[in-house]
Formats: C-alpha cells, structure tokens, sequence
C-alpha cells in the first residue's frame, strides 16, 4: 500500500464567495498595454487570480466582520482602542501603543523621531517604504543581512539573519552614536520572505545592548517568521507559534506593524513601543499626520478587526495552513522546473527572474517583463520585487539589487488549492516558452516608489 501521508487543511470552512471574472487572451493583451506592462495600473476586476500582494487582500472571519459591528465610532477613546491596546500588550508583549492607518505611517512617526540628519540605519534588506522613510528623515540604510539572503539558492534555513560581524562594522566605523537603532524584520519580503532565527535575534540582543543601540522590529509578518522556528530551530519544536511571537518581541524595543499582513484585516498598522519618551513623541506626532492617539487613522470597527485578527493570526493551525498553501505552490513550481527562491518563504513564492529569462539584462527589467507575461498568459496577477522596486539611491543612480524576483504573494484563507494548481501550470506554460520572451523599457518614472506608477513599452 502507498505510504499515507499526514496533509494539512485549512481550520476554516467557507460562507461567502466572491466571483471571479475570466478574461480572454486578447482582453488580457489591451489590460496590460493600458497599464504601461505594470502589473500595479492593471485594474482589479480584470484579473484572475490575483497575487499582486498579501496586504490588505486577506479574508476576515466571521468573528472579525461581527467585531466590525461593534465599532466605536467616538472621536477620541474608542472603546475599541483600548481592546486593541490590550491585544498588542497580550500577544506581543509591548507596553505603548500608537494606531495608524497602515505600515507606512508608522514608519513615518518612528524615523522622524528617532533618525537625525547624516545618521546610519543598518538592517536585515531594505524594504520599499521603510527605507524611504529613513531617507525623508535624514538617514542612510546598510544592508546586514547574511550574504546567503542575495543568493536565490542557497538553502540555508534563516536567510533572514543579520550579519553581526557587518553591523560590527558599522559601528566601528561610524561609533554607536551615529546609529539610532537596527531596523529588523521578520519574514524578510524582499528576500523572499526569508525567517530570522531566535540564535540571531539574542546575539543582535547583546550585541546592541552593548553599545545602547535600539533594535526597531518590522513585525509585519512576524508569526510567518515564528513557524520557521517552531519548524527549523532546535529548541522551538514543541512551542505554540504564540510564544515564538512574544519572545521574539521581547528582544526588540519597539515595532511598526502593517496589520494589513500577518493580522488578517484589509486597513490598519500600528505603532508599539517599550519607552516612554518615544511612545510620548509618537502620541505627539500621530496628530499632526494620523489622527488622534486612539484612533490613528482608522475607524473604531478597524481596531476591532484588527484586535480580533492578532489572536487569530497566532494560532498554530492557522498559520501551518497558511505556510502550507504557500509550500504547496512552491512544490508544484519545483516539479516543473520554475526556478525559485529557495528554501520557500512565509507569504509567496518568489519566481528568479534571471534564471527564468537569462536573455534579458537587469536594465530591461526580466522581473517586470515576466510579471506582465504572467498575466498575458492566465490573468494571474504578480508582482515585480526587483530593479524596478529597487528605485534610485538619494544620489539618482540606480539600485541594481542582486536579486530580480517576481513575486506570486498569497493573500491569506482566500484562494484553493485548486488555484495554486491553475497558477503553477500557468508558470510552466510561461517558462516553456521563456526564450521567445523580450523585455521592456521604462517610459515614465516618477520620484517616490517608482514600481507603484512607472509605465513600461514592449522592447
Ligand atoms: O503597506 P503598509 O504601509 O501597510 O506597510 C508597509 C510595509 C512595511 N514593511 C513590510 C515588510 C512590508 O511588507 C510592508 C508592505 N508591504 C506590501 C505592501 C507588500 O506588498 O509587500
């Protein structure tokens, strides 16, 4: 007899559906010419099967959209806000709490208070917003991440690790006082969505504490980083993802989070912090660019979605059926020869651009050029996590990041497995026939976060 295998399943049954529209090759063909070959201007309801992004695409549960109903529309002192305050107390272990209305205005508040003109911030990959923000604020990032995260096929179990001996470094080179805090993330997404292990987090630990650095921790998709320790890590094998998640808070001073992720809901992001001082400035701040302390942009039923999202977001079969989708599509990648990141990350599978399509140099942009064939093909949507959203440093040249990915991003308790079939079938489709494929050039650009809006002409 076969040997039986033990599969997963998703912890949830489903109540409502939303239709998909199908497109036909030459609707597809007019869609990506209107958007400038820019998976991002394409609009939704020509889309398939839509993997543009994890963010704010999840599905709520039940419990989440009756939280909806018990929304505290007051303009200051929320009910709603003190629920969620005691969540973030509860799950992450933070004592401060400021609301905002997603990631990005977090990031904001935090770099204008702690960043000052011509200081250093080192961090585990640079990601879009956050690096901007620390560059508005008079900052310069360095990447420490090991240099295992660059390469798409090394299989080192925690490609999201910062490297100590670089950020040492750093601090030899610019003295401590120069460096305001480490920008740490878990689920690192522009390496693919690569963990950071406990072992790396407690040295960065001693090591700042030394030196009276902070360490900042973009906690977007932190319980995806927790189920590669519970997984991977000696020591962590019989751990709720629960605890993962408050330990590995405890060794960070404060956080941004994007909500829109890890906990489940469509808007919101916050701000937590374990000092006073930057939890009084941010409180401050959050006024002038957010909305009140309790509310921080966000609507009562959002803070309630959200605090009902977080303790979702860490139960354990939740998340081993949420990596497990995601490691299902990687697999099924695998066995057609799709080139991907490897080892398979939290929230998406990441297709290598310059393996898939060598032809094309980095400045026609493969990664762009395959996202757009993705669609051409089957209507599944992607997105381009290279040159592109890579941008221009403050002095206008171009990043030219090693890795040119495009990334096939899982919304969370959304999609089947049937779809992650149509969409690893649409890949091999793509792949047989790769070296027909050409590039693209950039017809506009604008200033800030070029992939958003750049415009694009076949070559
Ligand atoms: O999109 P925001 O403003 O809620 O969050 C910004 C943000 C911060 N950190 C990390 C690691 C992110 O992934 C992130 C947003 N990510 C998006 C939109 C994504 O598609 O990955």
């Amino acid at each position: 007899m076969k040997k039986i295998k033990q599969s997963w399943a998703e912890p949830y049954k489903i109540k409502m559906v939303e239709l998909l529209k199908m497109t036909t090759a030459d609707q597809r063909k007019k869609a990506m010419k209107d958007a400038g070959y820019n998976t991002f201007l394409l609009r939704s309801e020509d889309v398939y099967i839509d993997l543009l992004t994890d963010s704010g695409t999840s599905a709520m549960s039940d419990r989440q959209w009756a939280g909806m109903m018990l929304g505290d529309e007051a303009y200051a002192g929320s009910s709603n806000f003190y629920q969620l305050e005691e969540v973030v107390r509860e799950v992450y272990g933070y004592k401060y709490l400021v609301p905002t209305h997603q990631g990005r205005g977090a990031e904001n508040i935090l770099s204008k208070i702690l960043i000052k003109k011509g200081d250093i911030v080192p961090g585990n990959m640079y990601f879009t917003t956050t690096r901007l923000h620390q560059e508005l604020a008079g900052g310069k990032f360095e990447d420490v991440i090991i240099d295992e995260a660059h390469d798409p096929e090394n299989e080192f179990p925690f490609k999201g690790n910062i490297d100590l001996d670089k950020l040492k470094r750093l601090i030899k080179k610019h003295g401590a006082k120069k460096i305001p805090y480490v920008s740490m993330a878990t689920s690192v997404n522009m390496a693919g969505g690569q963990p950071i292990s406990m072992k790396n987090l407690k040295e960065l630990r001693a090591l700042t504490k030394k030196h009276g650095i902070k360490v900042i921790h973009d906690m977007t998709r932190v319980a995806e980083n927790a189920y590669f320790i519970q997984q991977k890590e000696k020591g962590y094998e019989g751990r709720s993802i629960r605890s993962i998640v408050k330990e590995i808070c405890s060794y960070t001073d404060g956080a941004t989070m994007s909500a829109k992720k890890d906990a489940l809901v469509n808007i919101g992001g916050f701000l937590a912090v374990n000092d006073w001082d930057v939890f009084e400035e941010a409180r401050n701040m959050v006024v002038v660019y957010e909305g009140l302390h309790t509310y921080g942009g966000l609507a009562g039923r959002d803070m309630e979605a959200m605090a009902i999202g977080i303790r979702e977001s860490v139960s354990d079969e939740h998340i081993k059926a949420r990596i497990g989708q995601v490691i299902y599509l990687g697999e099924k990648m695998i066995e057609y020869d799709v080139p991907i990141v490897r080892p398979i990350g939290g929230h998406g599978i990441f297709v290598d651009a310059k393996k898939f399509l060598p032809h094309i140099p980095q400045d026609h942009f493969p990664a762009q050029t395959l996202a757009a064939e993705m669609y051409l093909d089957s209507g599944v949507r992607t997105m381009e996590r290279g040159v592109v959203s890579a941008g221009r440093k403050t002095n206008g040249e171009n990043y030219y990041p090693k890795l040119e990915l495009v990334r096939f991003t899982i919304p969370r308790r959304v999609y089947t497995q049937a779809h992650m079939d149509v969409i690893a079938e649409s890949a091999a489709r793509v792949y047989e026939r790769r070296n027909k494929i050409k590039g693209l050039k950039m017809v506009y650009e604008p200033k800030y976060l070029r992939f958003f809006q750049a415009r694009f002409e076949k070559l």
